[in-house]
């Protein structure tokens, strides 16, 4: 089918002639988005010796990649919001002058895809026709880019369909490997000189060069559903966020969702799935997405919230029966993995997926591997893409285009001391202070001391403009929406004096989110209040199946005056990066939390 049978969208006719003029592809495929075409694309890349065909009777239709060991992950001192102003782009974002990245990208992507076939990947961020979706295009020389984006977004013919002659958020995208005449290609190319990941705010378009790998190169994921979505987001007054979204089933059928933002290694795809305790005999956790959030204020005085994505692109390590059983249920076929290691039957494994390792395997750059080689079979940020509609906790509603009804958002880190389990902010203000001032330890090794490294509601790398102004963003919502969420933070990781996590975690967690439930339903009216906010009691938490005593409750509660004044007092240091663009009401709260604590006993425990 020629490119004018496939659209008639004049913008998108243009671009891709103007992309291939200066690219130079050997060819161009438009994607429709079909098995057949998934299929062959796979098949293509077996026999380039891109992809291992996995073994068919352990995992249907499923494949494993190895990326170029220099490529294994997101380059963030390569990626750029290129706003008009460095103050747009803020003090935590790379900048650079469009006018001087344009030219600089130029250069590079001149004759960039010769020898190769450019993939036009129309896609939709959300389900077609919702109008919290939007359509973007991505045009990559990258087959392993196309099959990805399959299953991770809706994409193909369908999309072109629905766009018409719309608008749509251009995404160019190259390894920036072009092959020679007679030249012979590698498994995995890439650009090891130059990759750069780049955002253009104010026309909502990207540009990214040089990789191959995940959010460098899957460009609906972080670069347009997070960053330029954002953007998009505070000119038109609703939230693109680094949040999971999960919907809790009551015995009677009551349905709560709330939306969750944790920084990397807080085990925010095993809460997206969590199955509860045996002991919640009728409750249910159901998933929406794992990863990202679009909210939007609704004219009921709600706010409603779509999965942008169709897919999990979810790390591999750590990812077992016993922390996350729905997620191993998802990967049971139609999966592509990437940088895990090879069974000698044909499968995959990695650290964590069994307490015994198998006696050998292939690791993630194709050598032999041993229990006692010493170094790790999968890389660390080992991926694997599954269609979220394999996922067995999948929500019913997971799809639909109104998106669903946010009642609560949950924020939390990795902190061994001075944040409790959980509390509830006093008011939205106050919640949008604790998600600007969350972060994860950071173990700075040589004093032996832990430092908070701060990632502003989950959304340090992903903010496609000023934190500031987004801070501002969230603190607007309060006049512009009648029934706002609640607002809590929580803490899994909590260590005891010898240095023991204190809570169990994982399906127990169902515990905290009971509660959570119960507020924002206003059963759980009683309460304590702490500095910080509101606090379960001891008898407030359902501890059936749990043998944790009020005790242990008070090591995961108590707040020691001394740690918190020591936090409010680092949280300036954040606040001081933003100058005078910082909004007074987050300073305000810091200041309100130093006086609540100057009340405050030296150790506040729930009585
Ligand atoms: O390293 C990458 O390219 C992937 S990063 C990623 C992937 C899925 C979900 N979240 C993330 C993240 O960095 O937050
Ligand atoms: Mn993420």
């Amino acid at each position: 089918m020629t490119a004018s049978t496939r659209t008639r969208n004049t913008k998108l006719l243009a671009w891709v002639e103007e992309i291939a003029l200066k690219c130079k592809p050997e060819r161009i495929h438009w994607c429709d988005g079909s098995q057949e075409e998934y299929d062959r694309l796979c098949n293509e890349m077996v026999e380039a010796g891109t992809f291992i065909r996995l073994n068919e009777a352990k995992r249907r239709n499923s494949f494993l990649c190895r990326s170029d060991p220099g490529d294994v992950a997101r380059v963030e001192d390569s990626t750029y919001i290129c706003s008009k102003t460095r103050e747009e782009a803020g003090p935590t974002n790379n900048w650079m002058d469009p006018a001087q990245m344009k030219a600089k990208l130029d250069g590079l992507f001149e004759g960039c895809m010769r020898g190769r076939t450019l993939y036009v990947v129309p896609f939709s961020m959300g389900p077609l026709g919702s109008d919290i979706a939007h359509i973007g295009v991505q045009l990559s020389d990258s087959p392993y880019v196309a099959v990805n984006m399959r299953l991770m977004t809706r994409m193909g013919q369908k999309v072109l369909d629905v766009l018409g002659d719309g608008d749509f958020v251009p995404c160019l995208h190259s390894v920036g490997a072009p092959l020679e005449a007679g030249q012979a290609d590698v498994a995995w190319p890439c650009n090891a000189e130059s990759k750069y990941i780049v955002h253009f705010p104010e026309e909502h378009s990207i540009v990214s060069y040089g990789s191959g790998y995940g959010g460098n190169a899957l460009l609906g994921k972080k670069c347009f559903a997070l960053r330029i979505a954002s953007s998009m987001g505070r000119e038109q007054g609703w939230l693109a966020e680094h949040m999971l979204i999960l919907g809790v089933e009551s015995p009677t059928g009551e349905k709560t969702y709330v939306g969750a933002a944790f920084p990397s290694a807080c085990g925010k795809t095993n809460f997206a799935m969590l199955v509860p305790p045996a002991e919640f005999e009728g409750w249910t956790v159901r998933t929406i997405g794992d990863d990202i959030a679009w909210i939007k204020p609704q004219p009921d005085g709600t706010l409603r919230a779509i999965n942008p994505e169709a897919g999990f692109f979810g790390v591999a390590p750590g990812t077992s029966v016993k922390s996350n059983p729905n997620a191993l249920k998802t990967l049971d076929h139609n999966v592509i993995f990437t940088n895990v290691a090879l069974t000698d039957d044909g499968d995959v494994w990695w650290e964590g997926l069994t307490d015994t390792p198998p006696e050998h395997l292939i690791d993630w750059q194709g050598k032999d591997w041993t229990p006692g080689s010493g170094r790790l079979a999968a890389h660390p940020n080992s991926r694997f893409t599954a269609p979220a509609a394999q996922c067995p906790s999948i929500d019913p509603a997971w799809e639909d285009p109104a998106g669903v009804p946010i009642s609560a958002f949950i924020f939390g880190g990795r902190l061994s001391k001075t944040f409790p389990l959980v509390f509830e902010a006093y008011n939205w203000r106050e919640g949008v202070y604790w998600a600007a001032t969350m972060g994860s330890e950071a173990t700075a090794a040589a004093v032996g001391q832990a430092a908070i490294r701060r990632d502003p509601f989950a959304m340090l790398p992903f903010c496609g403009y000023n934190m500031a102004d987004y801070w501002n963003h969230w603190l607007s919502m309060e006049s512009k929406v009648e029934n706002l969420p609640r607002i809590y933070r929580v803490n899994w990781f909590r260590k005891d004096e010898n240095g023991k996590f204190v809570w169990p975690g994982f399906g127990d967690n169902m515990r905290v989110l009971k509660w959570i439930v119960d507020r924002v339903r206003g059963r759980a009216t009683e309460v304590a209040e702490s500095p910080f906010g509101y606090s379960p009691r001891y008898q407030d938490l359902n501890w059936s199946g749990l043998s944790f005593g009020q005790e242990k409750f008070s090591k995961i509660m108590d707040i020691d005056r001394k740690e918190a004044e020591a936090e409010a007092r680092d949280q300036e240091e954040l606040f001081n990066r933003f100058g005078s663009r910082l909004p007074a009401e987050i300073e305000q709260q810091r200041l309100a939390l130093l006086k609540r604590l100057e009340q405050s006993p030296d150790v506040w425990r729930i009585g």
